[in-house]
């Protein structure tokens, strides 16, 4: 078995990605759970890459974060992120897997959780993803939380999201993020937003209306000190291009009802749940999934752009 030796790098970053941290040149991390665990074949591929272009669109470089070999690596090149989207078996891996997979060569999609640890490692400010994970429903028996939220109260990131998946307990979700002192904004709404949904039908204390604005409040941040704790940048999908309300509500219900059936705990049940919500709603899911994730990635961009050459 190769073991990742005393010399070797254990988390490397692309020379892009690299060069561009060097120089202050706005750089967005992407997740790839969502590519390897979250989207269907084969189009998960087209949409990494699309992920991509839409950064540099918006004038940041891409950092897409996965474990390859043991090594952490921020940056994928073409061949790497052809792995992620079609290496059978891979693993998902939050941060509590990092060292495991480090250590014993193994291979893996990085989680919200891991991916914020590792960009922030890198230096990165600003994420993109689709949903956040959060409290499950039936928590009380389950005892199901996302890591997500624990990393997020730990580490100055800025994440770009479509709220939290709604296949979760919203409410639940929203009261934890509050407890741990992660600040939430709506991004131009009062509501915070629903994932497949435009919104989740629960107000938000704040509402920014800018990337620059965006960027104002990561400079508070920093100014004020204190924990280290994220900012979550609510930014729903199009009211045109969200999951008709009743159709998602009818097929979470038969999700859920037979992930109960079916037995299904722990890391599986999002992947399980996303995916019975794709084919149950003949893939609308999938589109509005894009579209929120889509929407999220340009403006991470933008708020990357902006955090990158501050007013003067
Ligand atoms: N956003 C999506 N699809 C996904 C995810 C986010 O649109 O699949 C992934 C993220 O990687 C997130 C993970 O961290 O789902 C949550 O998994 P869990 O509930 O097991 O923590
Ligand atoms: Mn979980």
């Amino acid at each position: 078995m190769h073991m990742t030796g005393p010399g070797e790098q254990i988390i490397q970053t692309s020379e892009e990605v690299a060069e561009a941290l060097a120089s202050g040149a706005p750089v967005v991390a992407l997740e790839t759970t969502i590519i390897s665990h979250g989207l269907p074949q084969p189009r998960n591929l087209q949409v990494a890459r699309e992920l991509e272009e839409l950064v540099r669109e918006a004038g940041a470089v891409p950092a897409t974060i996965a474990v390859l070999d043991g090594v952490a690596r921020v940056g994928l090149d073409k061949s790497m992120l052809e792995r992620v989207a079609t290496e059978p078996g891979l693993r998902k891996l939050g941060f509590r897997d990092l060292p495991l997979a480090a250590a014993l060569s193994a291979s893996g999609a990085t989680t919200v959780s891991a991916t914020a640890f590792l960009a922030a490692r890198a230096g990165i400010r600003v994420f993109a993803t689709g949903g956040l994970g959060g409290v499950h429903r039936e928590w009380t028996a389950s005892q199901d939380e996302s890591a997500d939220l624990d990393m997020l109260a730990g580490t100055r990131i800025t994440v770009v999201c479509a709220g939290v998946k709604s296949i979760l307990d919203v409410p639940a979700t929203l009261q934890r993020l509050e407890t741990r002192g992660v600040s939430v904004a709506g991004y131009r709404t009062d509501f915070f937003p629903g994932f497949y949904l435009h919104t989740s039908g629960l107000p938000v204390d704040w509402r920014l209306e800018s990337p620059a604005e965006a960027a104002a409040v990561m400079r508070a941040q920093d100014l004020l000190g204190g924990p280290e704790a994220a900012l979550i940048v609510a930014n729903p999908v199009p009211e045109d291009e969200q999951l008709d309300p009743v159709l998602h509500d009818r097929v979470l219900a038969e999700a859920l009802a037979a992930a109960d059936r079916e037995g299904i705990t722990g890391q599986a049940i999002t992947p399980f749940l996303l995916d019975y919500l794709v084919r149950g709603t003949g893939g609308a899911s999938l589109e509005a999934n894009l579209a929120a994730v889509r929407g999220n990635t340009r403006l991470a961009g933008r708020i990357a752009a902006s955090w990158a050459s501050p007013p003067s």
